[in-house]
């Protein structure tokens, strides 16, 4: 018996499941339905681990969130202040936990389709998968399988990439690590026939890129938003470019989210500690403009590490809510309510 998607329980209390979302299989999730799927995969870093607890400390943090539509006595949903509209939890569910996948530790095909079969099948009915993460590897085997659920219904489909994140993570090959790995994930999708343009937003730090790893990116036409760009070109119009460019010519865009995309003092549980980073508000109000591109179809956040999450979990909090602004959209109903004048004497 699923749960109900608004439940009285308060946030630290009751089952875990993402925003008190029903249990339901992937090959259960259809059209105009969301479905998140963890994988707490933390083998293929080159450095600090513990990804493997991003999911169930991401469901977590989303509890606090859903609590502010379940523990009123008659909920009400809450304005959207920009918009006027009031959002609410529909009585039919759009959102669905499809728990975490069972990986095949130290076998690397039986891994790839663990991760690839239940997106796979999420996309086959046309459902959105959210998925995550687990190491900044986990893009490669959900990619594959989201190419393959949008080719059961279209089998010419192409797929756009955007990564919104502080590296490349192009490298080709790692002497201790290989060719598989959370630095050398986009240089595997790179390789796929079926992906498109590739786009890559907020890239910062030093080391960004190899020579070889820019001639890749002049010769395909791929396009980089660094930082610098971001802050004088504005967040908003930027991330609009480069969904634009990431859709060209695709059926659907994969968006990946590694958290170190936010500068170190607004994100401490990850592998890679930026200083130079975009904040946490500024990443979020460009995850908002997502929605407005109907070509984004899958999501996911990668790279938290709940151990190093300083501060009450302000990571897994912000990545829940990073979720949320993404898909917040699909899974809650919304009806007009408030008229621009209404807002406007009040919010200055
Ligand atoms: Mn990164």
């Amino acid at each position: 018996m699923p749960m109900p998607q608004r439940d009285t329980v308060h946030w630290y209390a009751g089952p875990t499941t993402f925003y008190r979302a029903p249990a339901r299989k992937p090959e259960e999730v259809g059209e105009g339905q969301v479905g998140v799927l963890g994988v707490p995969l933390d083998s293929w870093t080159l450095g600090r681990n513990g990804q493997r607890y991003a999911p169930r400390a991401i469901r977590e943090a989303s509890l606090y969130l859903a609590g502010y539509y379940g523990l009123q006595t008659e909920p009400v949903g809450y304005v959207e202040v920009n918009t006027g509209n009031v959002s609410t939890v529909p009585d039919e569910p759009r959102l669905f936990d499809c728990g975490d996948v069972r990986l095949h530790q130290g076998d690397h095909e039986l891994q790839t389709r663990a991760i690839a079969d239940p997106v796979a099948a999420i996309t086959a009915n046309g459902g959105f998968p959210v998925v995550l993460g687990g190491d900044h590897f986990v893009p490669y085997p959900s990619i594959l399988g989201f190419i393959e659920g949008l080719r059961r219904r279209k089998p010419d489909a192409k797929v756009g990439f955007l990564n919104l994140d502080g590296h490349f993570d192009l490298w080709d090959e790692f002497k201790d690590m290989g060719r598989y790995n959370h630095g050398t994930f986009a240089r595997r999708i790179s390789e796929l026939p079926e992906v498109g343009r590739m786009v890559w937003w907020g890239l910062n730090g030093t080391h960004i890129a190899q020579p070889d790893q820019i001639e890749l990116c002049r010769d395909k036409g791929y396009a980089a938003y660094t930082v610098r760009s971001i802050r004088e070109r504005g967040i908003q119009e930027t991330m609009r470019e480069a969904l634009e460019i990431a859709s060209e010519g695709a059926d659907a865009v994969y968006v990946t989210f590694d958290i170190d995309v936010t500068d170190g003092a607004f994100a401490p549980g990850t592998h890679s500690i930026v200083v130079d980073g975009l904040t946490s508000g500024e990443v979020l109000a460009a995850l908002a403009v997502l929605p407005e591109f109907e070509t984004v179809q899958a999501f996911d956040v990668c790279e938290l590490i709940p151990q190093y999450d300083v501060g009450g979990g302000r990571t897994a909090r912000y990545a829940a809510h990073a979720i949320l602004s993404v898909i917040g959209g699909r899974v809650l109903d919304s009806e007009p309510r408030f008229s621009e004048a209404d807002l406007g004497a009040i919010f200055r």
